[in-house]
C-alpha cells in the first residue's frame, strides 16, 4: 500500500516533469548553443538545463519548501525534512543540444537517504517511466519488466563515456575487452533513459563509470522495481566509480566480467 508521503512525493515529481519536459521540447531555441562548460569542453550546459532547474527547484520549493535539494546545475541545499530531490534537468544534454531525440528529465525523491520515487520523462519519445519502492516499476501508467536474463554472450548492453579524456581512454579499453563477449552495445547518451530501457526489456544491461547521482537515482529505482539488480563491483552500491543494471543470471557474470576488467577505474 502505497502512503500518503510517497503518493504526495511520485504526484509532485509527474507534474513538475511533465512541466520541464514540456518547456524543454516546445522551447528549445532553433539556435540553442553552449552557455558553459564544466570538467572539460565537451561538458557542456545549455540555458535550457539551468531554465528547466530552475522551474523544477521553483515548483518544488514552493509545494515542499523543507525539503532538500541536490541538482546537477547546482541546487544543493540539506533541507530538514527528512526529503531530498535529486535533479538532473536535461539527461542527455549533448544529445538535447544536437537536436537527437535521446534526452529526459530525471527527477527521484529520497526518503532518509533511501529513493523512494523515482521519475523520468522522455518527452521526445512520449513516454515516463515512474516507480514507488515497493511499488513497482511503469511506463505511462503501465506496469513494466525487465527481459528474462540472457546468456552474457546474447546479452545487449548499453554504456556510456564521460567528457575527461584519461577516462575515456580507460573505457575505450573496457569496451574493446567486452564487445566480443556480448550480443552489442548501445551508446545512448542519456543514463536515465537506459536504466528506464531496462526496465523495459529494451535492453538486457546498462554499466558505467562516472556517472553522478542526478544520472541515475530514479532510473536505477526504475529499473530495480522492474526487477533488475543494481550495483557497482560486487558488494558495493551504485555510484560514480561504477554503476551496472541487468536482471539476476545476468547481472552477475556482467559484474564479475567488468570487475576484472577494471571498469571501476580509470
Ligand atoms: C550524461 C549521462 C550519460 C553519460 C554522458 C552524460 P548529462 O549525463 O546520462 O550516461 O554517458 O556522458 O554524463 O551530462 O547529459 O546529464
Amino acid at each position: 500500500m502505497t502512503d500518503p508521503l510517497t503518493t504526495e512525493l511520485l504526484d509532485l515529481a509527474l507534474e513538475v516533469a511533465r512541466r520541464a519536459g514540456d518547456l524543454l521540447r516546445d522551447g528549445r531555441p532553433a539556435d540553442l548553443g553552449v552557455a558553459a562548460t564544466k570538467t572539460s569542453p565537451i561538458d557542456v550546459v545549455t540555458e535550457m538545463d539551468i531554465a528547466a532547474e530552475k522551474l523544477i527547484t521553483d515548483f518544488l520549493g514552493r509545494h515542499r519548501p523543507h525539503d532538500g535539494l541536490l541538482g546537477e546545475e547546482g541546487a544543493d541545499s540539506k533541507g530538514s525534512s527528512g526529503i531530498r530531490w535529486v535533479i538532473d534537468p536535461i539527461d542527455g544534454t549533448v544529445n538535447y543540444l544536437y537536436g537527437l531525440p535521446s534526452w529526459a528529465v530525471s527527477i527521484a525523491a529520497e526518503k532518509d537517504g533511501e529513493t523512494v520515487v523515482g521519475v523520468v520523462t522522455a518527452p521526445m519519445r512520449g513516454e515516463t517511466y515512474h516507480a514507488v519502492l515497493g511499488q513497482g516499476a511503469h511506463t505511462n501508467g503501465e506496469p513494466v519488466r525487465c527481459r528474462p536474463a540472457p546468456a552474457l554472450e546474447q546479452s545487449l548492453i548499453a554504456t556510456g563515456f564521460g567528457y575527461v579524456r584519461e577516462r575515456r581512454v580507460g573505457q575505450a579499453r573496457v569496451l574493446h575487452e567486452l564487445l566480443p563477449q556480448v550480443r552489442d552495445i548501445r551508446r545512448g547518451g542519456s543514463a536515465a533513459i537506459d536504466l528506464c530501457d531496462v526496465a523495459c526489456g529494451r535492453l538486457d544491461a546498462y554499466y558505467e563509470r562516472g556517472i553522478n547521482p542526478w544520472d541515475y537515482a530514479a532510473g536505477a529505482l526504475i529499473a530495480r522495481e522492474a526487477g533488475a539488480l543494481t550495483g557497482g563491483r560486487p558488494g558495493v552500491p551504485a555510484s560514480g566509480e561504477l554503476t551496472i543494471a541487468a536482471p539476476p543470471g545476468l547481472f552477475e557474470p556482467l559484474q564479475r566480467l567488468l570487475d576484472d576488467l577494471g571498469a571501476w577505474h580509470d
